[in-house]
């Protein structure tokens, strides 16, 4: 439970693009509590925490238990920052708060062009957006009061996003007596 962790367990999810990366070293740089960013995709590469990649999708398969065996010990100290593009698969018990972030589906395309994605993974990950499908994933896995949604598309949205998070670990610390 969140209430045992003297550090929150922060997800920053969303399409791919849309800034999770961005705000999560944002993030760590302003939180008043010392928060260790995981970026997910990286630490599934890193550890070989996959079944196959997929050449045509230039994208892994995840084995899922092993990712959840990896990361358990981390949520269960709390303090970490977990950044990815999907977020069902985290047990709710790890949850304290999860951003969802979104983006102009126009903008989001030139976004993933300049990373030189195959053509039908920018177009799939272009209508995820538009369908809200993280959004949807994030409000039906964890309880309403702590799924945030903001917009990622500009400096400006970003400096009040990670302020805002900012905000809500101040109070998730007051809430829990600490200084
Ligand atoms: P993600 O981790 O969700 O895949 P990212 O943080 O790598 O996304 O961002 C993708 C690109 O878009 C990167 O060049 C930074 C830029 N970007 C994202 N959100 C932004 C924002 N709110 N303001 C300015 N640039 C942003």
């Amino acid at each position: 439970m969140s209430s045992s962790r003297k550090a929150p367990v922060v997800i920053i999810t969303g399409t791919p693009g849309t800034g999770k990366t961005t705000h999560a070293d944002l993030l760590v740089q302003e939180s008043p509590i010392p928060l260790k960013h995981i970026n997910v995709g990286e630490l599934v590469k890193e550890k070989g925490l996959y079944e196959e990649y997929d050449e045509d999708w230039q994208s892994y398969t995840v084995d899922e238990d092993k990712l959840l065996d990896e990361l358990e010990p981390l949520a269960s100290q709390g303090g970490i920052i977990l950044d990815w593009h999907t977020c069902e698969i985290f047990p709710e018990r790890w949850a304290d708060l999860v951003v969802v972030l979104r983006c102009d589906h126009t903008k989001l395309w030139d976004r993933l062009e300049k990373r030189a994605y195959p053509l039908k993974k920018i177009q799939e990950n272009n209508e995820a957006e538009i369908m809200e499908v993280v959004l949807d994933e994030a409000r039906s896995s964890y309880p309403q009061e702590i799924v945030v949604e903001l917009q990622s598309e500009g400096t400006e949205d970003l400096e009040s996003n990670v302020a805002r998070i900012v905000q809500w670990i101040e109070a998730w610390q007051k809430d829990r007596g600490q200084p």
